[in-house]
């Protein structure tokens, strides 16, 4: 069994010197740059990180750069990329090497994957590409991948032993974050989800899936089920030319973002009872509420919402408290909002503001 999936590795390689996409951040071996392009590439598609990681690259060259600065600068540049937490853990994991290893980021797994948001994952993508040590990746794409060349059809804890078994034997000393990359690259570009373009791929004779003719049904798709909708209310309250808004709190989810005050609806309540409620709590006032200003739909990856604005006022003045403010519009570019916000912000935008 091993011996022929070591077969594998000679032709993968030449394969990803050939073909392999010219992506930014494979253009260096800077433990930094290539343990941020990781977070962002969590979750997020390669075309969407990529502007996201040569802006951020520019206001932050080094590790350094990110311990020294506030965590409102970094959510406002990782803004519209989702998963906050991965920015907040970046940050905290900055100031760790900061001011524990000296500045220096750790090569060793023990010290590296202790730091905030670094995984089994991130630790091996980091360790063998930047520093050339060993350890194999498992992500959705090399899973895949192992599946079809060992021809598994269930992803069990058993088997993904056994795939990283596997993966830990081929693993050359010589090239590791190439071979690591190279089973990633392979799943993203050629042995893909749907309609795998096994006439182009380089190892198709050592792929247990191919030679049963259907490869697409390994590992067995899973059937997604449908993620439930919320309904959200939210109000615009203006107090002269500023409105009210609240920092989200570190537990939630969108940590650390700005928001109009607002929740869920509840089932038997209608939109502007909500609304009264959500800012009676929040707000410890009772609101004017006036004319809706919009709804918009937004997803996000466990849950859609439908979310409606509404134009409000205050009845009595709302009580100052820590993580508000009130804002014109032209600051909302210097502070990080949900993306669900910035569709609201161009309706309004077109509506000048008009309360
Ligand atoms: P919870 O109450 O534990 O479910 O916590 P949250 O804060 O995650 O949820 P909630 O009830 O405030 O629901 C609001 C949802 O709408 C949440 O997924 C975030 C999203 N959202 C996006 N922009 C805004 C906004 O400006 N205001 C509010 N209230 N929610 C927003």
């Amino acid at each position: 069994m091993y011996n022929t999936n070591l077969k594998i590795v000679d032709p993968i390689l030449y394969w990803y010197n050939n073909e392999k996409r010219y992506l930014p951040f494979r253009l260096t071996k800077n433990p930094y740059k290539i343990w941020l392009s990781e977070i962002m590439l969590q979750q997020t598609q390669v075309k969407i990180a990529i502007p996201y990681y040569k802006r951020w690259l520019k206001y932050f060259p080094n590790i350094k750069s990110v311990a020294k600065t506030d965590l409102n600068s970094l959510l406002k540049l990782w803004e519209g990329l989702g998963y906050y937490n991965r920015c907040r853990n970046f940050y905290r994991a900055a100031k760790i090497v900061e001011n524990k290893f000296g500045g220096v980021i750790p090569d060793d797994w023990e010290n590296f994957i202790s730091l905030p948001g670094v995984g089994e994952y991130t630790s091996a993508a980091v360790l063998s590409i930047a520093f050339n040590k060993p350890y194999s990746v498992l992500d959705g794409n090399v899973k895949r991948v192992m599946c079809r060349i060992l021809g598994i059809k269930n992803f069990t804890i058993n088997n993904k032993v056994r795939i990283k078994k596997n993966l830990n034997k081929m693993i050359p000393k010589d090239r590791p974050g190439d071979f690591n990359q190279s089973l990633m690259e392979l799943g993203a570009l050629v042995c893909t989800p749907k309609n795998p373009s096994c006439a182009v791929c380089p190892i198709k004779s050592f792929c247990m899936a191919y030679k049963k003719g259907n490869p697409q049904n390994f590992p067995e798709p899973i059937i997604n089920k449908k993620p439930p909708h919320y309904v959200v209310v939210a109000g615009l309250i203006w107090r002269k030319n500023r409105f009210y808004i609240q920092k989200r709190k570190n537990t939630n989810m969108l940590p650390g973002l700005w928001e109009f005050p607002g929740g869920k609806v509840k089932n038997t309540e209608t939109l502007k009872e909500a609304l009264n409620r959500e800012i009676k709590e929040e707000c410890g006032i009772s609101p004017l509420i006036k004319n809706k200003i919009a709804a918009i739909e937004h997803s996000y990856s466990h849950y859609t919402i439908t979310l409606h604005l509404y134009h409000c006022k205050e009845k009595n003045k709302i009580k100052k408290q820590i993580d508000t403010k009130w804002i014109t519009p032209s600051e909302i570019d210097e502070i990080p909002f949900p993306k669900a916000n910035h569709k609201l912000f161009s309706i309004l935008h077109e509506k000048n503001w008009n309360n």
